[in-house]
């Protein structure tokens, strides 16, 4: 097998042992690699109802052929578990040295099971593992740990950490990276600290197999330099991620206030030239020529990465605009090792919750000194408050009942991202159906929506465009994995990741494989939901209940008066599930699964619930 290493380190941290275990070719062509090789080893070793802060739960550190090589943007790694935010399969996609040191070391895949008794951090050394104390690390934010195991393991180490956040069980906890990256935000930072485990540090030293090395360092590194010289012609990472605030406030789409207002007069204090101006650093993932981190100094003096989430949901949707303060907020999530996304909605829900008398509290939309006290307490659980927090707004809307369900912006549990889906129904719909909650990763049509469609439409094109753009991530920028920005954000070709493939594997793949595994690997993915979850009814892909309420329309600006419509998003459910080839609870057919290669896994699932 070529192009894939063939092997999986398998370490129990419960009884300090390891073991390399290799994986067949039809296993790496039926998933790929990435998100592909999680769902499928966590659906086959997790039995449904497993607690996810048990030793039970795996965390699966997944790479594919693409992870490594010299090709753009081809520095991100998956993490992936049962999540404890959502309670079904979750991960993120991260930027880190660990996608090369991993490699080099020779597997593809690492699965982390057990717990250990004490902290520890695992160092992996190609065929070596040492388990090894975690004194002096645990307790700390994730800046000061990065920094140690650099100043042991030198700074191209693979590290993946946790801070606090994790260490406490937040369960929108992540795992950090280098400077900057971050990554799974359905709380596998959690899942690591619920384990114990601090730190995972990775160095390699082998060659990373490819069908033909020469002709695959040839057609990337010339493709890397293309793609950077198409960045500065178009100058996108000038601004990067956050130079579409200044059109989702134009659009009214962004999340202002618990997403209860889509615009604000105050956003360009926030937006991509004035974070850009402000910049003071930039920082990137390896293996990439349109490195989009922009650093600026927040309030207390430090460097806080900024990307557009990061600013929407911690700036306006706490209607928070002072650029420092904003970075202050962003700086204690990083360092705690806390979702960014997730913190800025859970507090922009308590302050709205506080508002309508659902919940008792001192905090005010605006307040970023009470809005940092907020986030040390959810990282830390300090108190009743600090340990509602810490467990995302689902579960706090179930605890502060009266109807606060209805503006808890989440779906199945994960948080919205900073698109507000006021009157955006197809984007609504992306966030909905997603098998892990609401993210934005896995379809976001809201630029083609809201530019090339009419806005309050609910045709089946909207329905087949979330379909074919969760085709596109899933199968290429999930699975082999790579960062998916080269192609959303300068266009570069779609055609290029099938050849990259060919060459580093020895293929003759075309980019309708790459589509028909995603299937695969979604309909797995909403398996693996409706394994969990056996009484889900289509109730569970519905954007958050306030969208459709009349009385939550914009009573000014370019959507005054508009709102969701119930009966009409069920039918543009109905065509997705009808393109899917899911049945109306949102669960795929057994013809579906059996077309897909799953017959096995709807068999099982058929034992659990209704297969139809
Ligand atoms: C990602 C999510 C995002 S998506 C952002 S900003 W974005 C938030 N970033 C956080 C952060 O920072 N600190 C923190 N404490 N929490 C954070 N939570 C949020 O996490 C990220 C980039 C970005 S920046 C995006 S869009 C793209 N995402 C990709 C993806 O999902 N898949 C893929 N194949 N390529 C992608 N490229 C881009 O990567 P999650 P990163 Mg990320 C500080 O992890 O769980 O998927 O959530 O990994 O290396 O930091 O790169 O406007
Ligand atoms: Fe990382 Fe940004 Fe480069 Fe993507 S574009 S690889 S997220 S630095």
């Amino acid at each position: 097998m070529k192009g894939w290493t063939g092997n999986i380190l398998r370490i129990n941290l419960s009884s300090k042992t390891f073991k390399r275990e290799s994986y067949s070719e039809d296993f790496a062509r039926k998933w790929i690699g990435g998100r592909g090789f999680a769902v499928k080893i966590l659906w086959d070793e997790l039995e449904a109802g497993v607690d996810p802060l048990g030793p039970d739960n795996k965390l699966v550190v997944a790479l594919g052929p693409m992870a490594g090589i010299p090709a753009p943007n081809s520095g991100k790694t998956v993490v992936a578990a049962k999540s404890p935010l959502t309670g079904t399969y979750g991960d993120g996609n991260i930027g880190s040295h660990i996608t090369i040191q991993l490699r080099k070391a020779g597997y593809d895949v690492i699965i982390i099971e057990g717990k250990s008794g004490t902290p520890e951090y695992v160092f992996i050394e190609d065929d070596k593992v040492s388990f090894l104390p975690a004194k002096g690390l645990w307790g700390k934010g994730t800046f000061e740990t990065q920094k140690a195991l650099e100043m042991k393991y030198g700074k191209t180490a693979g590290i993946l950490s946790i801070g606090q956040g994790g260490e406490n069980k937040v369960l929108y906890s992540v795992i950090r990276s280098m400077e900057g990256r971050a990554g799974g935000r359905p709380g596998m930072g959690a899942v690591m600290g619920s384990k114990n485990l601090k730190a995972i540090v990775v160095k390699g030293t082998k060659e990373i197999p490819m069908e033909d090395p020469k002709a695959m360092k040839a057609l990337g590194v010339a493709d890397l330099r293309k793609v950077g010289e198409m960045d500065k012609k178009s100058k996108w990472s000038v601004q990067g991620t956050n130079a579409v605030l200044a059109w989702c406030n134009e659009m009214a789409a962004l999340p202002v206030r618990n997403m209860r207002l889509t615009s604000h007069p105050d956003a360009w204090k926030l937006d991509g030239q004035r974070t850009s101006e402000a910049r003071v650093a930039t920082y990137g993932c390896p293996h990439c020529s349109m490195r989009c981190g922009i650093a600026v100094l927040d309030k207390e003096g430090h460097e806080s990465e900024l990307d557009y989430e990061n600013v929407g949901m911690l700036g306006p949707n706490l209607e928070i605009f002072d650029i420092k303060q904003m970075a202050s907020l962003n700086y204690l999530c990083d360092d705690f090792g806390t979702d960014t996304i997730s913190t800025g909605a859970v507090l922009a829900f308590y302050a709205d919750a506080i508002d309508h008398g659902a919940a008792d509290g001192d905090f005010k939309f605006g307040d970023a000194e009470r809005a940092k006290e907020l986030i040390r307490m959810a990282a830390l659980r300090n108190g009743a408050v600090g340990d509602i927090l810490a467990d995302g707004s689902m579960r706090m809307a179930r605890k502060f009942g009266k109807g606060s369900e209805a503006y808890a912006m989440h779906c199945k549990g994960l948080e919205l991202s900073a698109y507000n889906c006021k009157y955006v129904p197809g984007q609504a719909l992306a966030f909905g159906v997603g098998p892990m909650g609401a993210h934005h990763k896995e379809a976001w049509i809201i630029t083609y929506e809201l530019k090339e469609t009419e806005r309050g439409s609910y045709g089946r094109d909207k329905a087949q465009k979330v379909v074919d753009i969760q085709r596109i991530r899933t199968g290429i920028f999930e699975s082999l994995p790579l960062c998916r920005f080269p192609w959303v954000e300068l266009g570069w070709d779609l055609k290029n990741y099938p050849a990259y493939f060919n060459a580093a594997t020895g293929s003759r793949w075309t980019l309708d494989d790459f589509y028909k595994t995603a299937d695969r690997i979604w309909a797995l993915m909403k398996a693996f939901y409706a394994r969990e979850f056996p009484n889900l009814d289509r109730t569970a892909d519905y954007p958050p209940m306030v969208y459709f309420d009349p009385a939550n329309a914009d009573k000014e600006g370019i959507i005054k008066g508009k709102h969701l419509e119930l009966d009409k998003y069920d039918q543009l459910l109905d065509h997705f599930y009808d393109i899917r080839g899911w049945d109306k609870r949102g669960v795929p057919t057994r013809k579906t699964m059996e077309t897909l290669g799953l017959r096995q896994e709807a068999d099982e699932l058929q034992r659990i619930t209704r297969v139809e």
